[in-house]
């Protein structure tokens, strides 16, 4: 198995008596009219019982009668929200139902889960609503088919081929994600090239988002801020300007709308990077971010399209804190957005490190809505050959108490609207998915798409449930090994931690590729680049000082949040390193000093990998091969650079603490020098 076919097997299910039991409630599909959408619920829950129940099963137009099988309706339930779905026996039928077409789709392939789950059908009462409208995919992908962060091959989409001819991959990823409740994508690098802009292109996104359409899933563009300055059309010459309150300007980008709207009337809107790692915007013109995506918005017009516009800045400055820099650029500006502009804030302050305090923009912009941007792609978790799974680490965020409306206020309720009242509301994953036969690169990565589509949809659901589905219907359905490997994956974020960034340290991996540790580096084109400013160990200690005596990020966040993190005896070890810089000699509440604790957890981190590759050995008889061997290839890799970083680490902080290597672990064979080394030959030094 290749693995191509992701969690959408549809491999006959192999106790008969299962396969008949259900068989007994798929006798036929009825479904009436001609929705492309409803199409698609239809054959998409044929295919997937006949593979499964090993016999065929009809779509007829009307069940008229007839039981023992499964009806597809469109109506008016007030217990869906739109997109919701309801599974209900009604009669001798299962009856998925819901307020729109969509919302079908969604019911027939939690139906279709059901049964690859081995879970009963019988008396069935399910309802589901999304708690979250915009549930997106973001892909970084360039028009020469590179992938920014893609370590799966190279881009899925076919610019050159397209419009006139289309991969037939492009429908089996609309399926995936689907599948998930993945109802948006946009297909281009937020560092945007304008190309995207001309007709040309416009015609090529547009034959993708025709594909998309009867899967429920709408096309977004990424956006060059100074496009007008660059794009000609016939007719339409570039502009000298990209000012948002030049009326010429104005003008430019309200015809591009009707120029896409024109060839994709469904289009979804704009996702803008602007004044942001050298990106243009509108502070180029003396503006503000509110003026920029204010501009695009109004440029919308009475088109459902929405700008996402993402609050990942921050400027370079010797005694700024990175932390604090989207919160003071963006706080200001709330209130002053158009109602089509939702802002999209990473998870965590700096950038997608191992493991973020949560943001302090979610519950400071009431008057914002404000997307989640998690990324799925590993760049700082390994790439393709660590195994992370990484639904614990978006819960963990999505599950912090902001506090801001008193106990209870999770970023999760910020995102799903419930906590401000927002109307628009989103969740972003930038995506893992390329070019490589099984999507993903590393085969365990595809939890990591599978996980991000079920949060978007509903982010209660358990991080083990997730991961149980996903290995039930991607990896085995023996359910010991189902219970390993949902193990193996639920430690596997931890471990990475413990071996890389323990304890709260954050950007000492490999300069620009962000590969590999590289702790060391003092010397970088930005101060905010060098990764001493991250961890500053000296002679007295390590971590980076956030609170009133440092940079006082943590101000930003509310007293009771303050309170969990501002002294360093009582904050969490997850975060310490995040907010205090500790004397390497402090007694940390595991009993152990700073030094020591530090140690036990790259050494157990690394030791930990072992563990993982013994686990996963275990599972061959239940696995495919192809898939076996893939995933242990990768463990092998894993292993020997988990002893990599922690070496790394162990030997460089070592210079600052000056002390030894507790027992039982032994000090690594080799030396610093011999370590560095190894980064410079990953960097082609
Ligand atoms: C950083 C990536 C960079 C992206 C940037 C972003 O290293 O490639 O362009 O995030 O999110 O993590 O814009």
């Amino acid at each position: 198995d290749d693995g191509y076919r992701l969690w959408l097997k549809y491999d006959p299910l192999p106790d008969a008596t299962q396969r008949a039991n259900y068989a007994r409630s798929a006798g036929f599909i009825a479904v009436s009219g001609n929705d492309p959408v409803l199409r698609t619920a239809a054959s998409e829950l044929q295919a997937g019982l006949q593979g499964l129940l090993g016999k065929p099963v009809p779509v007829i137009g009307s069940a008229a009668g007839r039981t023992g099988g499964i009806v597809l309706q469109v109506g008016s339930d007030p217990a869906l929200n739109r997109e919701g779905y309801r599974l209900a026996s009604r009669g001798n039928n299962l009856v998925v139902s819901a307020n729109s077409a969509s919302g079908v789709l969604y019911g027939a392939f939690a139906l279709l889960r059901q049964v690859q789950t081995g879970a009963s059908v019988a008396n069935l009462s399910v309802t589901s609503n999304p708690k979250v409208k915009l549930r997106m995919l973001n892909h970084w992908d360039n028009v020469n088919g590179t992938i920014e962060r893609g370590y799966a091959g190279s881009s899925l989409w076919k610019w050159y081929e397209l419009p006139e001819r289309i991969d037939p991959r492009y429908r089996d990823y609309a399926r995936a994600n689907a599948s998930l409740g993945i109802n948006g994508t946009v297909v281009n690098n937020v560092n945007a090239s304008p190309r995207f802009m001309t007709d040309e292109y416009i015609k090529k996104v547009a034959a993708l988002a025709d594909v998309f359409r009867p899967y429920g899933i709408r096309v977004y563009l990424s956006v060059y801020f100074p496009a007008s300055k660059v794009v000609n059309g016939p007719g339409k010459p570039a502009l000298k300007s990209a000012d948002p309150l030049d009326p010429a300007v104005r003008q430019w980008w309200a015809e591009k709308v009707n120029e896409i709207y024109a060839q994709i009337p469904d289009f979804g809107g704009f996702l803008v990077k602007a004044n942001s790692e050298g990106e243009p915007g509108p502070q180029d013109y003396g503006r503000t971010h509110a003026d920029g995506a204010n501009m695009l918005a109004e440029a919308l017009g009475t088109h459902d399209g929405v700008v996402i516009w993402r609050s990942f800045v921050y400027k370079p400055a010797e005694n700024a804190d990175r932390f604090r820099a989207a919160y003071e650029e963006f706080t200001p500006l709330d209130g002053k957005f158009h109602p089509k502009v939702i802002v999209q804030v990473k998870n965590g302050p700096i950038d997608f490190q191992v493991r973020e305090p949560f943001s302090p923009l979610f519950g400071a912009m009431p008057k914002t809505p404000l997307a989640m941007e998690f990324q799925l792609t590993q760049e700082y978790l390994g790439f393709a050959t660590h195994m992370v799974y990484e639904a614990p680490m978006f819960k963990e965020c999505l599950d912090t108490d902001t506090h801001v409306k008193g106990p209870g206020s999770t970023v999760a309720k910020v995102i799903d609207g419930s906590l401000h009242g927002y109307e628009q509301t989103a969740m972003a994953g930038v995506a893992n998915t390329g070019s490589d036969r099984n999507w993903t690169g590393h085969t365990m990565g595809q939890a990591n798409w599978y996980a991000f589509g079920r949060l978007a949809w509903d982010h209660t659901l358990p991080s083990d449930g997730i991961a149980r589905e996903w290995v039930q219907m991607t990896l085995t359905r023996q359910p010991k090994a189902v219970q390993t490997i949902t193990d193996l994956m639920m430690r596997s974020r931890e471990i990475y931690v413990n071996y890389t960034n323990p304890l709260g340290l954050h950007h000492i991996m490999g300069y620009g590729i962000h590969y590999g540790p590289e702790p060391w580096l003092d010397k970088a084109p930005r101060p905010d680049w060098r990764h001493t400013y991250y961890h500053r160990a000296d002679s007295v200690g390590v971590g980076f000082n956030r609170t009133a005596t440092g940079s006082n990020a943590l101000s930003l966040y509310t007293p009771q949040v303050q309170q969990q993190w501002e002294n360093p005896q009582t904050t969490p070890l997850p975060y310490l390193l995040w907010f205090h810089h500790v004397p390497w000699n402090q007694t940390l509440s595991t009993g152990r000093s700073l030094w020591d604790e530090l140690c036990v957890r790259y050494y157990t981190g690394a030791d930990s990998v072992r563990w993982m590759q013994q686990q996963w050995a275990q599972m061959k008889p239940a696995l495919d091969p192809e898939q076996f061997d893939d995933v242990a290839g990768r463990l092998a890799v894993q292993q020997k650079e988990a002893i990599w970083w922690r070496d790394a680490c162990v030997l460089y902080f070592g210079r600052f603490a000056r002390r030894p290597i507790p027992a039982p672990f032994k000090a690594p064979d080799r030396s610093l020098e011999e370590v560095k080394r190894i980064v410079d030959i990953y960097q082609l030094r």
